[in-house]
């Protein structure tokens, strides 16, 4: 049965980063505020590899941030690129609050980020600097994104054995309001400058408080193409439940590239204005936390194409 409030989040480290958001939901605090504060648990976990500090370098060694945030008004921040900064979604947040502008990326989102307080950290872990050295031996410099994909999806990450990646989080809170949240390091050893799909609004995340919110994990190349999240969404706007609307959406994936679709993973979840939910994935295991009154650390695996 649909719940509210609720919050959920991809992969297993969102169960905890639901809690953090939980705090915020269980006062009748704001969708938004609970989905900053829950994604802020694996930015600031040096364990994994995939968000924030912590998180897997660029082929020349920079960790290089990305992460997005909306609200229930349709406003929208987001940074790209972001270096030495270990919570990117609250840059994020503060471009979406304090800017003309919706997205700031590179060396003018450092400043920005700087000039607002925070602090300039070294985010380079040695556990992440050893992967790179690792990575180094045999690298791959091919800009294209085909075969190259196998080496980045996450169980072939070299020290990356468990089920980290980038978080997408979904929060309804108890005045019936959405917001959403997605922040990651992107995908490792990817080429400098690249970005991916989650700080880009409508890819890697979208929320609509007349509908629902959609995120995005897996390799972000893919989801831009499709617009995933935005694709979700609308599709719940067309009466689509929300695990339907991921099978379609991860469906035009497959459709658009079969070749590339079967090497990779790319995973949606969805959140509805009801506090119904749901998933879907190219591949196995993908997983995703849910949290609301009842129960609080439920773990699910998404249903996949594959
Ligand atoms: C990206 N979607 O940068 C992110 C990273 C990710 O599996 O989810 N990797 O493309």
């Amino acid at each position: 049965a649909p719940a509210k409030p609720i919050v959920i989040a991809t992969w297993d480290f969102g169960v905890a980063a639901n809690q953090a958001a939980w705090e915020v939901l269980r006062q009748e605090g704001r969708a938004l505020d609970a989905v900053e504060a829950g994604v802020r648990v694996p930015e600031a976990d040096l364990g994994n590899s995939t968000v924030g500090k912590g998180g897997y370098p660029d082929r020349d060694g920079h960790v290089s941030l990305d992460a997005c945030i909306m609200d229930e008004k349709g406003n929208c921040g987001s940074v790209a690129a972001l270096e030495h900064i270990s919570h990117p979604i609250s840059v994020a947040r503060l471009v979406m609050e304090k800017t003309p502008h919706v997205m700031l990326v590179g060396e003018g989102a450092l400043q920005f980020a700087l000039e607002n307080g925070f602090e300039r950290e070294n985010l380079l872990t040695p556990k992440a600097e050893k992967a790179w050295k690792e990575w180094l031996k045999d690298k791959n410099y091919q800009p294209v994104i085909n075969i190259e994909n196998k080496s980045f999806t996450t169980e072939r990450l070299p020290g990356n054995e468990h089920n980290h990646d980038t978080i997408g989080m979904l929060a309804l809170d108890a005045h019936g309001n959405l917001s959403g949240a997605c922040t990651t390091s992107g995908m490792a050893f990817k080429m400098r400058g690249r970005v991916g799909d989650s700080p880009i609004i409508g890819a890697g995340l979208y929320v609509d408080n007349e509908v629902g919110g959609a995120t995005a994990t897996g390799v972000g190349e893919e989801v831009i193409r499709t617009v995933g999240s935005f694709l979700v969404v609308e599709l719940m706007r067309q009466g689509y439940p929300p695990e339907e609307a991921c099978r379609e959406a991860v469906g035009r994936i497959a459709k658009k590239k079969p070749d590339i679709a079967k090497e990779i993973q790319v995973g949606f979840l969805a959140l509805n204005k009801k506090g119904e939910y749901g998933a879907f994935a190219l591949q196995k295991g993908f997983s995703y936390a849910i949290c609301h009154a009842e129960q609080r650390d439920l773990l699910l695996d998404s249903a996949s194409l594959y």
